[in-house]
């Protein structure tokens, strides 16, 4: 089965989904490939947070609406040090730039929708996906579907959507490409809880570990505990999940609920320069992945979509190549802005408080941090500045 089509989306994560929308009001035809089922990827939970610059974005394209209706915004945020409450207005210390708590299972189904109701052709359930002749005049994908038939589809744009996991980055060369990445020495137990919501964003401070609280909807929590590196989801039944999260919340009386899911995020960042091979665009987890600490993974998803959209656009419609040139080195800045911002919140979170981790001089170098992001208004306004993105 041959065809073509001006680009080809590998995966249909926030990063895909993103850019088919964004290509379909740009003008410019695509094909959507997932790996995986519709019901797959709809319930697939992962990210809560969308942040002002995300949410700007899908306002400059007409999306809002559709996709954030509902979504409460995300005003205060509050750091428990050893159980004492400290509340961060991050919209009067923004100027009003707050971003939306949204499950990212909520956005991604809306995407679909949207994509859907607007004609678009997202294809599920495709295996063996490939990309060829990235580098050539003539790049292609092939991939089986459901029934087993093979598809070949001619394109001029490959854009590499598909997650850390993914295919596309392993199709390029390794010596195109340098990789940058880092340990960050601790791991996060996460769970997904159907137990009442914190009233606003937790983290929380003390000699037990970090933790941290979200809300998941109405009725569901996010919980994500400091762990080691190397423990798994066996080593913490509910009793010790629930013993930990009070301990560490300073919260008595915290409220429990069954527990949906369990997972040991590493605590890993990863980056790849240059995001581009040729033809080929990687945008999202395919060319970088960070810490949940700051909740900027999916956000700069979406921005790279953003910036690769509006390329394809000048590209496919007016014949300038030179916004696609400069794809990959728009992004990155971004990137390792965030990824610095994630590191530095990752530091002053969990080193101020578990004392074994970095020893007792970087805990006073934390605490004092934290001291001067409670008192100081410019310190307190340049964190709320990183935390709304962009
Ligand atoms: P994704 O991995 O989401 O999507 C890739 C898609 O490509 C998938 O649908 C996959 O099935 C498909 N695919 C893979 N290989 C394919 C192939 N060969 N052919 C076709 N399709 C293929 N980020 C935050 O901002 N805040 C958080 O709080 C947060 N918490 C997280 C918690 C956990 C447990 C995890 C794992 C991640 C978390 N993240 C968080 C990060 C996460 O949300 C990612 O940044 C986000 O999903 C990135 O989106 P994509 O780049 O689209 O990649």
């Amino acid at each position: 089965m041959r065809e073509s089509t001006p680009v080809v989306v590998i995966g249909a994560g926030p990063a895909g989904l993103t850019l088919a929308n964004l290509l379909r009001l740009a003008g410019v035809g695509c094909v959507v490939l997932e790996r995986q089922s519709r019901s797959h990827v709809a319930r697939r939970q992962r990210a809560g947070v969308l942040d002002y610059a995300s949410t700007r974005i899908f306002e400059e394209w007409g999306l809002a609406e559709t996709l954030l209706a509902g979504m409460p915004e995300d005003r205060v945020l509050e750091i428990r040090v050893d159980g004492e409450p400290h509340l961060l207005d991050m919209r009067a210390l923004s100027g009003g730039r707050t971003g939306r708590a949204i499950p990212q299972q909520v956005l991604v189904a809306r995407l679909m929708a949207a994509f859907l109701d607007g004609g678009g052709d997202l294809r599920f359930d495709a295996g063996e996906v490939t990309p060829h002749d990235l580098d050539g005049t003539a790049p292609k994908v092939t991939y089986r579907d459901a029934d087993g038939t093979l598809h070949e589809i001619a394109c001029d744009y490959i854009a590499g959507c598909d997650g850390y996991h993914g295919v596309t980055r392993e199709s390029v060369p390794a010596e195109a490409m340098t990789t940058y990445s880092y340990d960050h020495g601790i791991g996060w137990f996460t769970v997904l809880a159907d137990a009442p919501p914190p009233r606003r964003p937790l983290f929380a401070i003390s000699a037990h570990g970090f933790a941290a609280q979200f809300p998941r909807g109405p009725a569901a929590c996010r919980l994500y505990l400091e762990c080691a590196p190397d423990d798994m989801p066996a080593d913490w039944n509910d009793d010790r999940v629930w013993e930990q999260s009070r301990l560490r919340l300073g919260d008595d009386a915290l409220p429990t609920g069954p527990i949906t899911d369990k997972a040991v995020v590493e605590m890993r960042s990863f980056v790849v320069d240059p995001m581009r091979y040729g033809r080929l665009f990687l945008v999202g987890d395919a060319a970088h992945i960070i810490t949940p600490m700051g909740g900027k993974g999916m956000n700069l998803a979406i921005a790279d979509a953003d910036v690769l959209a509006r390329a394809l656009r000048a590209a496919v419609h007016d014949g300038d190549e030179e916004p696609l040139a400069a794809y990959s080195a728009t992004c990155l800045r971004r990137v390792w802005n965030q990824q610095e911002f994630s590191r530095w919140l990752t530091e002053l979170t969990h080193e101020a408080g578990d004392s074994a981790l970095a020893g007792t001089f970087r805990r006073q170098l934390a605490r004092a941090r934290l001291d001067r992001l409670f008192a100081s208004g410019p310190a307190g306004r340049a964190f709320a500045d990183l935390m709304a993105g962009g």
